[in-house]
């Protein structure tokens, strides 16, 4: 059985973070490792307190689980502090990690900082550059490519800035663009494709991020082409979106166990 592992931050809703992308590998037939970088406190309303996991923990878990199992390839979510960045960075290097999928997560979808100021210039100086894929939404592309993202075009010459700081190939989502339908712009340094579905009603569900880049890191370990495992994540994001399912007073959670029908 193949295997992919996640570094990211413990979610207790369990709507996105650790939890999602340990459920997104299992839809995918991956059996899923876990780095833990924070524990974060919150329901589908917001998130109220998170404890940050000292780096050398993070370190730790991410050997233990690469020196003993074999790893096809990783995802990287919230990294909460400059230092998890940079021992994050220089594992990826000392291990051999493969196929690395950067989501780069700045603020929660209800608006709560997950990851230090501070920490953005090691992100795009240390950790990009190591990236197969890096999925930045349009707000984590403008502090990527320190350029305003406002349109579809802004996002194409982004995605080229993006891929010149040296990620492999970038996907910004569209979710937050202003346009009939949730457009994604994919670039490898060579083609520019757009991934295009209808926009659906209940599109801020939470973990939507986590899920998308979690399914491409599922489908590298599977040994698909980058881009064939990106038009599959989003295929499945749009599949499961419309699978949300109100359990709390927030946001809805996005699980593939739920049927559609049920909620409406
Ligand atoms: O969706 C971004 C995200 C990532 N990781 C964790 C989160 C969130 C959003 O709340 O809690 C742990």
């Amino acid at each position: 059985m193949k295997t992919a592992l996640t570094i990211a931050g413990s979610d207790s809703s369990a709507g996105a973070g650790i939890q999602a992308d340990l459920r997104t590998f299992n839809d995918h037939d991956i059996y899923g490792v876990c780095a833990i970088t924070a524990v974060t406190c919150q329901n589908t309303v917001g998130v109220s307190t998170i404890h940050q996991v000292p780096a050398d923990i993070v370190a730790s878990q991410i050997e233990a689980v690469v020196t003993d199992i074999s790893v096809s390839a990783v995802k990287i979510g919230m990294l909460t502090n400059r230092s998890i960045v940079e021992v994050v960075a220089q594992q990826i290097t000392d291990l051999s990690i493969p196929s690395v999928v950067i989501d780069p997560v700045v603020v929660s979808s209800s608006g709560q900082r997950l990851l230090d100021t501070e920490a953005i210039v090691p992100l795009k100086t240390k950790l990009l550059p190591k990236a197969t894929c890096i999925t930045p939404n349009r707000m984590e592309a403008e502090l990527l490519s320190d350029r305003p993202v406002k349109s579809l075009s802004d996002a194409r010459d982004a995605a080229r800035s993006i891929v010149d700081l040296g990620a492999g190939a970038v996907v910004i989502t569209g979710g937050h663009f202003h346009s009939e339908n949730a457009i994604d712009i994919f670039f490898d340094g060579h083609d520019v494709i757009e991934l295009v579905r209808p926009r659906l009603a209940q599109a801020s569900a939470h973990g939507t991020g986590c899920i998308f880049s979690a399914a491409i890191t599922a489908a590298l370990a599977q040994g698909q082409s980058l881009p064939d495992a990106v038009g599959m994540a989003k295929s499945y994001v749009f599949e499961i979106m419309q699978r949300g399912i109100k359990l709390g007073a927030g946001e809805k959670i996005l699980t593939k166990r739920h049927k559609a029908k049920e909620t409406r």
